[in-house]
């Protein structure tokens, strides 16, 4: 199988991650999916991740790629089904990877924001996405995470890996000690340190 990915992608690590854990081999080619056109005849969208397999077929976005190579792999990542249970659970574990893949969309557009020509930034769209990638945050710090982790857990932990990759000056754990106390443990899995990002 092979995982088109960057090093820098937080959607991309959820996927490694996962793979990491199960002990599944991918082939990991690594692309700058925002300025390559011809990557469109693999994922229409022109975004990473994105897995083909053995068969040549392709799949996108990291919650499908995720849950088929949790399949693939036998994995424990998504629960099975259940009733709504507020802090375990299918529900729970889909619900903090929505979360975090939201926190990721936000702090990822902003990037694009920040890194335009000065002419072509947009002050508003900044502001805009930072406050979500906030709220995002202070939410977090309200919630509880499993041990075993599921998709959930590893989804937050990609996302705020990201915001220590690219958004260092942020000081999220300043006044989230919680969230910060459960990921300075969570960022030690070896799935995580295998994974984790560049240095900036
Ligand atoms: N919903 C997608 C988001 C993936 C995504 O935004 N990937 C970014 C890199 S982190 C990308 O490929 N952007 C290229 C572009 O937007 O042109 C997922 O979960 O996989």
């Amino acid at each position: 199988m092979k995982l088109y990915s960057n090093p820098a992608s937080p959607f991309a690590r959820k996927c490694r991650v996962i793979a990491h854990e199960l002990g599944l081999k991918l082939d990991v080619v690594d692309i700058a999916a925002r300025d390559d056109e011809g990557f469109r005849a693999i994922n229409p969208l022109k975004k990473i991740p994105a897995l083909v397999l053995d068969d040549g077929s392709a799949l996108f976005d990291s919650p499908v790629i995720c849950e088929y190579l949790n399949e693939f792999g036998g994995g424990k990542f998504f629960p099975g089904k259940t009733v709504w249970q507020q802090n375990s659970g299918r529900w729970k574990a889909l619900g903090l990877q929505a979360l975090g893949d939201g926190i990721m969309d936000a702090a990822v557009a902003c990037r694009y924001e920040i890194t335009q020509p000065e002419a072509r930034r947009n002050p508003d769209h900044v502001a805009r996405y930072m406050a979500t990638v906030k709220a995002g945050v202070a939410a977090l710090e309200r919630m509880s995470f499993a041990e075993p982790p599921t998709i959930g857990e590893i989804t937050v932990g990609c996302a705020l890996g990201y915001l220590d990759f690219r958004y260092a000056d942020l000081g999220w754990r300043d006044s989230h000690l919680k969230l910060a106390a459960w990921y300075a443990k969570f960022s030690q899995h070896p799935s995580m340190l295998a994974t984790a990002p560049p240095s900036p």
